[in-house]
């Protein structure tokens, strides 16, 4: 039986802050820019459950947070604790199973599938490890176990601060049915918008809705969504994917201006990452070009898929579509490149699922 395991550290900035400083404990902290009397610039990188009380959120901008609480203690971050705190903390983590795939600063996926024989002793086991943490470097996570990625992580959010939500498989669909769509990876405001014109709104309304309509309306991503709210999920537990990107780039014989040579080139370039990426069996999600002018002027410009993928003409189609604005520009290309960004490794089951 496969058991994934999802840990998320609760207000991680503001908790290593409180960590570091006991004297503003219990007070509502907030992280990120300095709110200069309610006249500064910047977002809330993030803030404690307290300063969420008076609604307090991530990203929020800083004037507004401080509206909502100006007697709270704002700190501005200090990321390099931040960073030392996670390496010890990820240290342990990797301690208690040998698959793991670390995903931000403050969270990481463990497979436990040979570490425990059921969910109930999943459960134990998280809370062996939440103990560790909590001994060790004095902060709370919160942690989510289910039969793959995706029903992990959205558990973790589920009992939070301090919490552990255990999702067995045959609860999988009793367990995401109520859930709002946005819970689901890579579901954003646009295509929450775009579902609730259907009268798509919650994960049971999306699981109900035929696939064949989500296709029509949304092409490939709509399959994927439809297994999401199936409850189908990656279950590859992997920190293979150390390289973050795959890029190559030529400088021309001569400047020139010729789209046609410089489409050509890059579609070389394409064929050349392409060959690289199947080498290795990545996914990837961004596609970015470089240009740079006789001038030496270097432009980059990017997009990014919903889903992964391996195929070469997803390469092309986005060079078409970012070169094009360069294409108008006066001056003589120098060079241009290609790269291959954001991957992931699928597993043959998933491939099937898109
Ligand atoms: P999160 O895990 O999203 O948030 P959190 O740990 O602060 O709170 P929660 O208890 O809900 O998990 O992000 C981890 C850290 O990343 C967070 O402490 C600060 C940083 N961060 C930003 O800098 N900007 C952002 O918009 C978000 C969401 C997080
Ligand atoms: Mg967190």
């Amino acid at each position: 039986m496969v058991i994934i395991m999802h840990i998320d550290m609760d207000c991680f900035f503001a908790a290593v802050e409180e960590k570091h400083n006991p004297e503003i404990k219990g007070k509502p902290v907030v992280i990120g820019a300095d709110p200069k009397n309610g006249a500064g610039r910047g977002v809330a990188a993030t803030c404690n459950y307290k300063a969420r009380e008076f609604g307090i959120h991530s990203a929020m901008s800083i004037t507004q947070a401080y509206k909502r609480c100006p007697t709270a203690v704002f700190l501005q971050p200090n990321f390099k604790r931040y960073s030392s705190t996670s390496q010890r903390l990820m240290k342990i983590f990797k301690s208690f199973a040998e698959k793991t795939q670390q995903v931000s600063i403050d969270e990481l996926y463990l497979d436990i599938s040979n570490k425990v024989q059921n969910y109930q002793e999943a459960k134990n086991y998280a809370n062996r490890i939440k103990k560790v943490v909590k001994k060790k470097e004095q902060l709370n996570c919160s942690i989510g176990i289910g039969p793959n990625k995706l029903i992990a992580k959205i558990a973790s959010d589920m009992n939070k601060p301090d919490g552990i939500t255990v999702v067995p498989p045959e609860e999988v669909h009793n367990f995401l049915s109520p859930l709002p769509v946005r819970k689901l990876i890579g579901i954003g405001p646009k295509t929450e918008q775009k579902l609730a014109t259907l009268n798509i709104r919650t994960i049971e309304q999306l699981r109900r809705c035929s696939k064949q309509t989500l296709l029509n309306r949304f092409g490939v991503w709509g399959g994927y969504m439809h297994n999401m709210a199936l409850g189908k999920g990656s279950t590859a537990v992997s920190n293979y994917l150390k390289r973050k990107s795959i890029g190559k780039q030529r400088t021309f014989d001569e400047d020139t201006k010729n789209s046609e040579d410089i489409v050509q080139l890059l579609y070389t370039l394409a064929e050349m990452v392409h060959a690289k990426l199947t080498e290795r069996k990545f996914y990837f999600k961004t596609v970015t070009i470089v240009v740079r002018f006789a001038d030496f002027d270097t432009r980059t410009s990017a997009s990014s898929t919903h889903i992964a993928t391996n195929n070469i003409n997803v390469i092309k189609e986005s060079i078409n579509k970012l070169i094009h604005p360069y294409l108008h520009d006066q001056r003589k290309m120098r060079l241009v490149g290609v790269r291959l960004s954001n991957f992931t490794q699928k597993q043959p089951e998933q491939m099937l699922l898109c």
